[in-house]
């Protein structure tokens, strides 16, 4: 008896990524879908200049992840990491407050060597995950400069400064988001193809509206896959990691999975919560589905992939 083929086998998958949930979803999409029918398009809204170096957290993290070598403590950053290099700018006097590990500088050196000599972050991207044995497209949302600044009572943060300088505490009143940025060609076509998108675990506000916010890709998400599926970035009103919990509080809004599904509204025609939230979701405003989102490791990555993938292709062919 021959394997029975999943109804969304010949779709195309677009999943859009930003830090660590959404790597690991993205990662069990990526063992479940053809690699020449899965793109994934990550936020690089948290990316910035340091010690002359152009770094992508969301790229690499998504990168990493799919090559398996993340670091599994973190999340970010190179598994096996040295930090001899950073150990020693600390000694010289030299910014430390972000952790960049030996091989992980290797990353940040030949992507900002290869942007130098005038090649676009999407070729260099491609460059990168040939060198990582990546075969789905990683896709930045934008070739351009988008970075994300945060509003805070007190100032107006750049993303990293926020994030790890101050370890995301000052309370967030607004997530700034450029005005003029455009998706590459390369997520465009992804979009026009596109049967399914996936919004991955991610931080909402500054994780996927930053994807959102680059033109047209809300408007192309509204038009065009035949399913939109959300997954939960909230798991028992909490954050599994980070700062989404925290600034659903600090933006006003209940920190529960259904206050996430309302915040996509109707971008999204089902959404994925856990069943630890099953008491809170009362009235979901589009399709639900209840699973483990937990992802504890690999088998789970894989499994949540597979719910969510079955899920959105029931929606898209209802
Ligand atoms: N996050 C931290 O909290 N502290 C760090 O020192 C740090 C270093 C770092 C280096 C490379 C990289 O790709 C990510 C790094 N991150 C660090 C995480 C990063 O700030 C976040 O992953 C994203 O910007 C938000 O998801």
């Amino acid at each position: 008896m021959t394997q029975e083929k999943p109804i969304w086998h010949n779709f195309n998958v677009v999943v859009l990524a930003g830090g660590v949930g959404g790597a690991k979803l993205a990662d069990g999409v990526a063992r479940l879908v053809a690699p020449e029918r899965l793109t994934i398009v990550v936020n690089t809204g948290d990316d910035f200049e340091h010690l002359g170096l152009k770094i992508c957290p969301d790229l690499d993290t998504v990168m990493y992840t799919l090559a398996g070598v993340a670091n599994p403590e973190t999340g970010w950053g190179r598994a096996q990491e040295s930090w001899r290099v950073m150990t020693e700018v600390a000694h010289l006097g030299g910014p430390d407050w972000f952790r960049l590990g030996d091989l992980d500088l290797a990353t940040h050196l030949v992507r900002t060597h290869l942007l130098r000599q005038g090649e676009r972050l999407t070729a260099v991207t491609r460059h990168l995950c040939q060198k990582f044995n990546i075969s789905p497209a990683i896709l930045p949302m934008s070739d351009q400069s988008a970075p994300t600044m945060i509003e805070t009572d007190d100032a107006v943060l750049s993303f990293q400064d926020w994030f790890v300088a101050q370890r995301w505490q000052p309370s967030v009143r607004r997530v700034r988001l450029p005005e003029d940025v455009r998706a590459s060609g390369a997520v465009a076509r992804a979009l026009e193809l596109a049967d399914l998108v996936l919004l991955a675990p991610s931080n909402p506000f500054v994780s996927i509206d930053p994807i959102l916010n680059v033109y047209p890709v809300r408007e192309m998400i509204m038009d065009i896959p035949r399913a939109v599926v959300a997954v939960t970035p909230i798991i028992g009103g909490q954050a599994v990691k980070g700062p989404a919990a925290k600034m659903m509080q600090e933006l006003g809004m209940p920190v529960t999975a259904t206050a996430v599904a309302a915040y996509y509204g109707d971008l999204i025609d089902g959404f994925v919560y856990d069943t630890r939230d099953e008491h809170t979701v009362t009235e979901l405003p589009v399709a639900g589905l209840a699973t483990d989102t937990w992802m504890k490791d690999v088998p789970d990555r894989i499994r949540l992939a597979q719910e969510v993938l079955d899920f959105a292709a029931r929606l898209a062919t209802e």
